[in-house]
Formats: structure tokens, sequence, C-alpha cells
């Protein structure tokens, strides 16, 4: 028995004495894939050794960061184990983690960060705590993604700048064709932003179902909500299911900009409410693919009571600076009538003090410096943006939309635009895509997944990673970083990361992948 106690005591001593005097292992940050690529990296050729006494210390009363801190020791719980406590404290700490903002660094901007990692402090600092958070998931990918360090825990010793070079870095997802779950959305916003992206887009109606609830016009649900492509039974989100969203995505430092595509687009609003029919057919539910056949009647006034509504109570709900108007394929609308739609709908979007995006045709409209053009399909009204003093969003079909096959052997997908493998989404910048629109007309990138052929969320992962990927660095890295054989590498690594999270990716053979 006394023997025992003694035995036990020794080996506490023995393993307090290992913990205290444990030398730092070697390792490299300049080899670590992160994805983006961040804009500085130097290499100590050290490391800090996570374990479960390690704290994350925030500075005191900074609700928001130490919110942040909750989800890194959430993610560190979920790659590692270990469950690392947070507290508050007056003082920059010498060891452990610590969470800081305030540095005032011009050049970091709101959502850059500092890293700087040594033997005994990894120390985080930024101007905002956006900037935190996307600094927290370069910490993440350390941990996740390089399988070697997984034994130890190691954070590579040096220091990053980090900040990206577009403020707009965003995915679209189609809830329109298909129906998804606030849990899949959620899934889709815990993914992106792992890549430090900053926009969820969700296109809330089409022809074949209108997804958000407005009170003032509770038909558009009812009956606008009750199908989708194939005949499912469809669905929408309440409005309380909606600011759910907008919560979850905010506390990642995502904004959420919803969109009523108008005054094309509109099958599911005109069988609710056949007044606001203008192709002159009597509409019924619509379950197939086809574009182009739907308009608003852009003539009566009831119309612009219907845009004014709906715009009012989207607005209400929606905390970020953008509503998405559509404006896309309406190819049954005269062109007279719909510039005069855009322009009408581009006041009220105002009047509920919104920035208005559309699809490239809105150019045609009386568009300005306060609109943004989102460019899929033609240049010509990209420039025509430009020309009129719009910033331009980019997601040419061609590259990064996310719908598109990979090759000809995919299984879902369409491929009108092109087939899309993983090197044709990545490989090309933003400011050279279009001759006469460059970095000072660009305000970003997003990437559009509409989902004729996607029912599930195994669907969406496939289609959406690795492509989403390599958008997220297109958006935040400089150009001077972005390079096909260095990408594809470091994607390599990220083949483990992405299996440990359940993602069912598309394992492209142009990527060597690493999978446990
Ligand atoms: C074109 S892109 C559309 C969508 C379709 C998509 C399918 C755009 C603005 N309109 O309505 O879903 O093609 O790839």
């Amino acid at each position: 028995m006394k023997k025992n106690v003694m035995a036990s005591i020794a080996a506490i001593v023995l393993m307090q004495l290992s913990v205290s005097c444990q030398k730092p292992i070697p390792t490299d940050l300049s080899k670590i894939n992160l994805i983006p690529a961040p804009v500085h990296l130097n290499a100590t050729g050290s490391s800090f050794q996570l374990n479960e006494s390690t704290n994350i210390y925030v500075t005191e009363g900074n609700e928001a960061l130490r919110r942040v801190a909750q989800v890194l020791a959430g993610e560190v719980e979920s790659v590692t184990g270990l469950k690392l406590h947070v507290s508050e404290v007056p003082e920059l700490p010498v060891k452990g983690i610590s969470l800081t903002v305030g540095s005032a660094n011009k050049e970091l901007g709101s959502e850059g960060y500092k890293l700087s990692v040594n033997e005994r402090l990894v120390a985080l600092t930024a101007n905002e705590v956006e900037g935190v958070f996307r600094g927290v998931q370069s910490l993440v990918q350390m941990l996740g993604v390089n399988g070697k360090m997984q034994e130890h825990w190691l954070i590579p010793s040096g220091d990053i700048t980090d900040y990206p070079q577009y403020a707009y870095r965003g995915m679209m997802l189609d809830v329109a064709r298909h129906f998804f779950s606030v849990d899949d959305v959620k899934r889709v916003i815990d993914l992106a932003a792992i890549y430090k992206l900053n926009v969820l887009h969700l296109h809330l109606t089409d022809d074949q179902g209108w997804r958000i609830e407005i009170k003032s016009w509770p038909k558009l649900t009812t009956i606008g909500g009750s199908t989708e492509v194939g005949g499912g039974e469809g669905g929408f989100y309440t409005q309380e299911d909606y600011k759910e969203i907008v919560r979850y995505a905010s506390q990642r430092y995502i904004t959420i900009v919803p969109e009523i595509d108008m005054p094309g687009h509109t099958n599911a609003a005109v069988v609710a409410y056949p007044e606001l029919n203008g192709n002159g057919m009597k509409a019924e539910l619509y379950t197939g693919t086809e574009v182009g056949f739907s308009t608003l009647a852009t003539q009566k006034e009831v119309t612009y009571q219907f845009v004014d509504d709906v715009i009012r109570e989207l607005a209400a709900i929606t905390d970020g600076p953008y509503i998405h108007i559509g404006g896309d394929e309406s190819h049954v609308t005269k062109e007279k009538d719909y510039v005069y739609f855009i322009n009408r709908a581009k006041d009220i979007v105002k009047k509920y003090n919104k920035t208005m995006i559309g699809w490239d045709e809105i150019a045609h409209a009386n568009v300005d410096d306060t609109d943004i053009v989102q460019y899929w399909a033609k240049d010509a009204n990209a420039k025509l943006g430009v020309k009129k003093g719009a910033k331009v969003l980019m997601s040419p079909s061609k590259r990064t939309y996310l719908d598109m096959k990979y090759d000809s052997t995919s299984h879902i997908g369409l491929d009108w635009a092109a087939l899309i493998e993983v090197e044709q989404s990545y490989n090309w910048t933003l400011e050279t895509l279009v001759d006469g629109i460059g970095k000072e007309n660009i305000l970003g990138i997003e990437s559009p997944l509409w989902t004729e052929t996607v029912e599930t969320m195994d669907d969406i992962e496939y289609l959406v990673f690795p492509r989403l990927i390599g958008h997220a660095e297109i958006g935040w890295s400089p150009v001077n970083h972005l390079n096909w054989e260095n990408y594809k590498q470091r994607l390599a690594e990220h083949g483990n990361f992405l299996h440990n999270l359940e993602v069912n990716f598309y394992q492209s053979s142009q990527v060597t992948w690493e999978i446990e």
C-alpha cells in the first residue's frame, strides 16, 4: 500500500518534470499548408506545444472576443481532443494563447491579423475581433491540416501578418431550386468560415420556390414554397429561421446577402398572387429546370407595393448592408420595362438603407457608384456597370460556378458554361479576367451553387469542395502568391482535414491527396 502511494507520487513528480522540462520540437512554419496563403510569413524553426493545461487568454470585458476564444477552444477540441480553458485577464500573459484587439495597425484593416508564435506564447492580435476570428482559422488549420503534427499538437514558431486583397469573398447557395434546412445552411457557414470567406448569399426565390416568409404576402410561402425541382415538398424559412441563420453567420463573421430574384424567375410568386403576373398566361407551380419564362407585371403599381413590402420585411431582418434583387435572364420582360423595373427596385432598396446587388444585366438600368453588378455572363455588361461607376462582384460562370460538372463523368452538375476541374477553378486571377476591369473596380469574388441537380448535403459538399477553397485563396491572397503547382500541393494536405471534418469532397485526380 505504502509503496504504491510512493510510486504514484514519484510518477506524478516525474510527469510534472517531463512537462516543465519539455524540449521544444523544431518545426517549420513555412511548410504549413495554409489556405488561403498568408501575405507575410517568417518562420523561426521552433514550436509551441499545446497540452491540456494550455490556457486561452482574452482581455477583460470584450464579449465578442471571448466568444471567438470559445470558438477556438471548440475547434481545438474537435481537432485535438484537448479541452482548453478560456480566461479573461487584465493584462497580456507571457505564456499560453492570447487573443487581443486594438493594435491599430492600418495595414491589417478590419479582417487582418498578426500571429506571433514562440515556445511559450501564441499571440494573435488584430484591429477588430473579426480579424482575430480570421486568424483563429489559420491556427485551426495549423493543427488540423498537417498530419505529422497531430501526434504532438505543435504550432510552429514564427510570425504571420495577413489580410485580404478583396473585401467580399462569398459563396451563393440556391435554396429555391431545392430547399435546404437551417442546419444544412449552418454547416455551409461553418465550412466556408474555415477558408476565411465572409459572405453567404442565399438565392431565396425562383420559379420553383419562394423560401422566405413575408408576413404581408403569406401565400408566397404557403403556395409558392410548396414544391421544388423534381416535385419534392419544398419548404421555406420562417422569419425566425432566417434570423437564426443571420445570427449564426454573424458569430462566424459572415454576412448574409438575401436575394429576391426579379422581375424574371418569379413563377412561384405569381402562382401565389396572379395579379403580379406579367407574362399574360396562367401560372402554375413549376418543378422543371427551364429559365426565362416568368416576369412580374412591371407596369402595374401593385407590383411595386409588393416589392416594397418584401424589401421592407427582408431589410428589417438582415443585418448586412446588401439586398440582392436578381435581375438575370428576364427574357420575357421587354427591355424598357426591365430597365424601369430595376430603377424602381433600386429606389426601394435605397429607401430601406441597403446597397443593391444584381446580376450583370442590371448594368442596363441606372446603376451608379452605390450599386454592385455581379458579373456572371457578359463582359460587356460588367464593363457597362464599371463605366457607370458601379463596383463589380466577380462570379465568372466558366471559373466560379460550383454547379458545373468537374468532368464528363461527374454524377451531378450542369455543363452549359464549362466543365470546371480543380485547376480550371483555381488558375486565374480576378484583376486580369476582363479587359479594362482592374482591382480598383472589383469588390470581390463569389462562387454560386445553383441547385437544379443538388438535393442533399453530400451533393452540396461534392460540388463545393474543393473548388470553393481555391476561390477563397483567389479572393484573399496577393496575386503573386497564386500558383497552381504550389496550391495543389497545399490542397493535397487539406484532404485529410476535409476527411476528418467528414466533408464529401471531390477527390480530383489532378491532386495527390494525402488521406490516411
Ligand atoms: C443561370 S447564373 C442562372 C440560374 C441557373 C444557372 C444554372 C444566373 C444569374 N442565372 O438561374 O440556375 O444558370 O447554372
